[in-house]
């Protein structure tokens, strides 16, 4: 151990697990953007609440940065450390502490990834619902930090929705409990909806208490082929009035021929040029009638090319993976993400607009269009040719998030709707939020954290 403040980090926390191998250092640095050299100071593995405040109380007395890090899955760059940090890693914390069959909650560590906390849920029965591709390896406290949302958000709303109570250690290394399960609570600032989104800018979110539903009806997939941008919010009305819809993502041709080349199976004859899939309620004839008349009422109007419906829970996973495995397959083209959304009403318009922008600006590169449409979400990857360097890449993708966002501000949409804005979208948070709004935030993160020292930079410089 070389750095000497990683003695007195012993010393104020006796027994505490660090990690500072190069190779530790440089996993627990980064998150999924690849875009930042990991630097951290160490790792800090805390494997109590009371561990937790010792770091946090030493960091204020040696004014040092703190990065709390969760399953490091998000695209944002919010938990990044590459500046000589100390990342406090919440992944020892990750025990299940409570069940309460009267409340329908779970509490549990932050650092218990989501699919534990689902399958915990199912086991007793009931339905943690806010779910994603991550799930095997996003914790909740991240899902907690960007309120994330995912494929059943049109359902079920994002993380926020989730949370009945919260503890949380301030800045200052206080423990504070937020809200304590409480269904009612009129009795002023709710700061655990404060805490939710807050991108580990307050503190750090060491236990959470969740809200379980009902177990899910029996459902359907459908995977369904259309011939333009401009017919998927019809589509989307068609079963939406007609349906329970669980889910409704969309995803391009483009999409499609990455995660076939990865191995997913593809279920038509031909290429279309958009697709949904769609999950929907099919408990009883009713269901899967509805359903029907969607489908033929969309063909007859030409919206829809073709479909095809799940006739097992073995095919419906295949068709949910040509949507679930779009990030995986286009990984290894380090791309570049927008993560944007509008009012569901405001999505025909703004689709034009952004798909106009994007072709015109972007003519040489591979662009793969996916989503929660019935979110208003679309995420928008650039994939970076092979033959264009880094730097070029990114000031490029720069340029066109620029545009993109003065589109957003038009359209009074979000630069960031559920990965978080972290160092990723910091640059365009004004395109979201007005300057008095940031000047609150920043008054906010003062009183949690008045030296500034829980993940400085992410979500807006000091
Ligand atoms: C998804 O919806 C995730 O699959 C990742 O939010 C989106 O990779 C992306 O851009
Ligand atoms: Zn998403």
């Amino acid at each position: 151990m070389t750095d000497p403040r990683l003695d007195s980090l012993l010393h104020a926390c006796p027994g505490l697990r660090l990690k500072t191998d190069p190779a530790d250092l440089e996993h627990y640095g980064r998150d999924w953007t690849r875009r930042w050299t990991p630097a951290p100071l160490a790792i800090a593995l805390p494997g109590s609440v009371e561990e937790v405040q010792a770091v946090v109380r030493w960091a204020n007395a040696h004014k040092v940065a703190v990065v709390p890090s969760g399953g490091r899955t998000g695209l944002s760059g919010g938990a990044v450390a590459a500046d000589g940090e100390l990342v406090l890693s919440l992944e020892r914390l990750n025990k299940a502490l409570d069940f309460n069959a009267v409340d329908r909650t779970l509490t549990v560590q932050a650092g218990m990834p989501l699919e534990v906390l689902q399958n915990l849920a199912r086991e007793q029965g009931l339905l943690y619902p806010v779910d994603f591709a991550a799930r095997g390896s996003c914790s909740i406290g991240g899902n907690i930090a960007t309120n994330a949302g995912g494929i059943r958000v049109i359902r079920y709303g994002n993380t926020r929705e989730w949370i009945a109570g919260l503890k949380v250690v301030a800045g200052n290394g206080e423990l504070l409990a937020f809200n304590k399960g409480l269904i009612k609570n009129s009795s002023g600032y709710d700061f655990r909806q404060l805490l939710v989104g807050s991108e580990g800018t307050l503190g750090i979110v060491v236990e959470a208490t969740v809200k379980l539903a009902d177990p899910p009806p029996a459902t359907n997939v459908m995977l369904l082929a259309l011939p333009s941008f401009e017919v998927l919010m019809q589509v989307f009305s068609a079963f939406r009035e007609r349906m329970q819809l669980e889910a409704f993502e969309f995803f391009t041709d483009r999409a499609v021929q990455h995660v076939t080349a990865h191995g997913a199976p593809y279920p038509f004859t031909e290429i279309h040029p958009y697709y949904v899939v769609t999950e929907y309620a099919s408990a009883d004839e009713a269901g899967e009638a509805a359903a029907m008349a969607a489908f033929e009422h969309c063909m007859e109007q030409g919206w829809v090319l073709d479909g095809v419906i799940s006739a097992s829970d073995t095919q419906a996973q295949q068709l949910w993976r040509l949507r679930e495995g779009i990030t995986e397959s286009v990984a290894r083209y380090k791309p570049y993400k927008n993560d944007v959304s509008v009012r569901i009403s405001a999505m025909p318009a703004f689709l034009a607009e952004s798909q106009a922008l994007i072709n015109g600006a972007y003519p040489q590169f591979d662009v793969v269009w996916f989503g929660h449409i019935g979110d208003g979400n679309l995420h928008i990857n650039v994939l970076k040719p092979d033959d264009t360097g880094d730097a070029e890449f990114l000031s490029q993708c720069e340029h066109v998030t620029t545009l993109l966002a003065e589109v957003l501000h038009r359209f009074d949409g979000s630069i960031s709707a559920e990965h978080g804005i972290g160092l990723v979208k910091k640059p365009y948070l004004e395109s979201t939020r007005d300057a008095a709004e940031i000047a609150l935030m920043r008054g906010v993160k003062r009183a949690f954290d008045p030296h500034g020292l829980m993940n400085p930079g992410k979500l807006f410089d000091p």
